[in-house]
Parts: C-alpha cells; structure tokens; sequence
C-alpha cells in the first residue's frame, strides 16, 4: 500500500486518483477570469484584486446538504471584484479536470441585494438557470452530461458554458455551478463554487416563488434521487432521472 501510494507520488498520478476539482476559471467572451486556486497560497490570492470568485480551499467534496458550505464551498468568503457580462451573454466555467461521471449538474444564480461583497449566501433565494443530467441510456452505463463534461478535454480543460437569460434584471448576482456526483452509493458528493457577477442589460425580469430554492434547504438525504444506489435493481437499468429542485428558470 505505501509503495504503491509513493509510486503515485512519483508519477504525479495522486490527483488524477483523488479525482475530486472545482471551477477553476471563467470566460465571458474573450475574456478570461482568473478564479481561486486551492492548490496555491492563501495568502497569494486572500483579497486580491483580480478575485472574481469565492473561496474555495479544498478541492473535496461536501457531503453533508445541511452544511452551510452547501451554497458557496469552505469557507465561500466574498471574492473583491465581479465579472461584468451583459443579460443574454455567455459565461464559461473552466475545470481542469474532472473525473466523476454520474449525477446531475446545474447551474444557479441569486441576487445580492446589494453589493455581493457582503451578501451571505446561505441566505440566498437561489433559481436555476441551467440544468443537465442523464442524457441517454441506463443510470449507471449511460452517458450523462458529466460524462460528456469529463471527455472535454480540448487543452486539459473541462467547459461549461451556460447563458445569462436575457431578460434578467440587471444587478449584482452570484452564480454558483455546483455538480452531484452519484457514483457511490449512498454517498452523494456536492463540488459547489460562485462567482461575483455585475449584470446589465435593459431586462425587467425576476423568477418567481416557484423557481426560488434555499441552500441549504434544497438538498436533504430524504430525497431518493440524491441518496441513491445507482446499482440497486431499482435503479440500475432506469433510463430517466429526474433531476430534483425547482424547474430552470427560463427569463419569462
Ligand atoms: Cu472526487
């Protein structure tokens, strides 16, 4: 066991092993934001200028929804700046890895009422405004989109680009990409980060009630699509899964 750990060491596999990760950069347009590194100095990044997203400094899992690193990952301190982008625009979420395939991905925005820099997320009205999850075939062999997402590797980087619905009020919001990942049982894993974001745009609109979740709150281990055994029989062979949570906010 500890040659074997070692041999990792040596090869440089051990992160590959681990496979956990999380945003690690944005793009709106051409033009690229540099996000939090947990694998750099805090010291190098706390309060910089250039942050655009929240802290994040570990590249593990959450496993536990009632958490209240569930909206903004450990320990989610505010970022300094936003990333200015217009309503109807494209963001780009950028990995540089990742290695899990099964589970839903979806991403979320609130408003900040207010300056973002002092918002509490946990406090948040979240809405989705993207969501993907099984795509096609069984639960456990299919492809999902993460399994998609974790093939994208063009230059060692996994993409996820998703628009900003375009009749957004415009205002200060974070926007939080969080992926489940199934692939054990009974042991969802939550990968969340946000970004600071500075929308514009002539829009006059805003989700209502019915779109509207807490984190925490919209997770739990009660629900049977997230405390799931993939390989049971009941759900081993089931070609849909429904993903949880309120329906993806579309801007109308
Ligand atoms: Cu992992």
């Amino acid at each position: 066991m500890h040659s074997l750990l070692s041999l990792f060491l040596a090869a440089g596999l051990l992160h590959t092993v681990a496979g956990h990760g999380g945003v690690s950069n944005y793009t709106v347009g051409d033009t690229w934001y540099r996000g939090y590194n947990p694998s750099e100095p805090e010291a190098e990044q706390d309060g910089q200028p250039w942050l655009i997203n929240r802290k994040w400094t570990s590249i593990d899992p959450i496993f536990q929804p009632s958490n209240h690193s569930i909206s903004c990952n450990t320990p989610g301190t505010p970022a300094v700046s936003s990333i200015p982008i217009q309503a109807g625009e494209n963001i780009t979420a950028i990995y540089y890895w990742w290695l899990h395939n099964v589970g839903p991905m979806i991403t979320w925005m609130a408003d900040c009422e207010g300056p973002c820099e002092k918002f509490d997320s946990s406090t948040g009205k979240w809405f989705k405004i993207w969501q993907e999850g099984l795509l096609s075939g069984g639960v456990v062999e299919g492809w999902w989109w993460q399994r998609n997402f974790q093939n994208w590797e063009g230059d060692g980087e996994c993409v996820w680009p998703v628009t900003i619905p375009k009749d957004l009020k415009p205002g200060n919001y974070l926007i939080r990409h969080e992926i489940i990942a199934l692939h054990i049982a009974n042991k969802p894993q939550w990968y969340p980060e946000c970004a600071h974001l500075k929308v514009s745009g002539n829009g006059t609109k805003v989700p209502g009630e019915e779109y509207l979740a807490s984190l925490p709150g919209v997770w739990t281990l009660d629900q049977p699509e997230i405390n799931i055994d993939i390989y049971s029989p009941e759900w081993y062979n089931r070609t849909d899964y429904p993903i949880p949570g309120p329906p993806v906010w579309k801007g109308d």
